[in-house]
């Protein structure tokens, strides 16, 4: 059995979609953490070693950082078709994707809310906020998701993105149709109703 511990309006809940396109057979463990704002707390009780959220377990494994989820997952069932395999050669992209996500997306939102956008070393090491825009759109215009026709776990990653806060993607039509087509999921509509108890 899967047990994700989960924090309601965190980067938790893009794993309950997760979890309902895969079809899985899954508990949710709701947890304390410490917000932003100052309220909430750590739970001794969460597993993850910075009591963050998400955290999955599934019998003796435990497993964090929202990428390496998602990977965990759609390799775990192969059947739902959100996460190309060893073989298909959308697999190369699809990594790829989910690395950048961990290795680029987040650190370029995260520095420019710190204010750090404009730094001259984290620009050479990150690139930047355009250059991140570029990149999504270049996949985007193509589209319809970021490996062409098919839908992806790296898709639940990028769109809760911009479904938590429209300016954390690129402006335009072309993320706001996409962002449509993400949000129509029956999955995802599964997911917020189990998430609002
Ligand atoms: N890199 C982690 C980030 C996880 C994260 O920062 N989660 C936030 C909620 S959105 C959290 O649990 N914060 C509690 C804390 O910082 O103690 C991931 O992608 O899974």
């Amino acid at each position: 059995m899967l047990t994700l511990y989960h924090a309601p309006l965190s980067r938790s809940s893009r794993f309950v979609w997760l979890l309902e396109e895969l079809g899985a057979d899954y508990s949710i463990h709701i947890t304390k953490i410490a917000r932003r704002d100052g309220s909430g707390s750590a739970d001794p009780d969460n597993p993850h070693p910075d009591k963050k959220v998400p955290a999955l377990v599934d019998g003796d494994v435990l497993v964090t950082e929202s990428a390496a989820i998602v990977l965990y997952l759609t390799d775990k069932f192969p059947a739902a078709g959100i996460g190309p395999t060893f073989d298909d050669p959308k697999r190369g992209p699809y990594l790829s994707w989910l690395a950048y996500y961990a290795g680029v997306i987040e650190p370029v939102l995260s520095l420019e809310f710190a204010g750090l956008g404009d730094n001259p070393d984290l620009r050479r090491t990150f690139r930047d906020r355009d250059a991140m825009d570029r990149r999504i759109l270049a996949a985007l215009e193509h589209g319809p998701f970021l490996l062409g026709e098919q839908f992806s776990g790296a898709d639940i990653l990028v769109a809760s993105m911009g479904q938590v806060e429209r300016k954390m993607l690129p402006a335009g039509a072309v993320v706001d149709a996409y962002l449509e087509r993400c949000s129509a999921r029956p999955a995802l509509a599964r997911a917020m109703a189990k998430d609002a108890g």
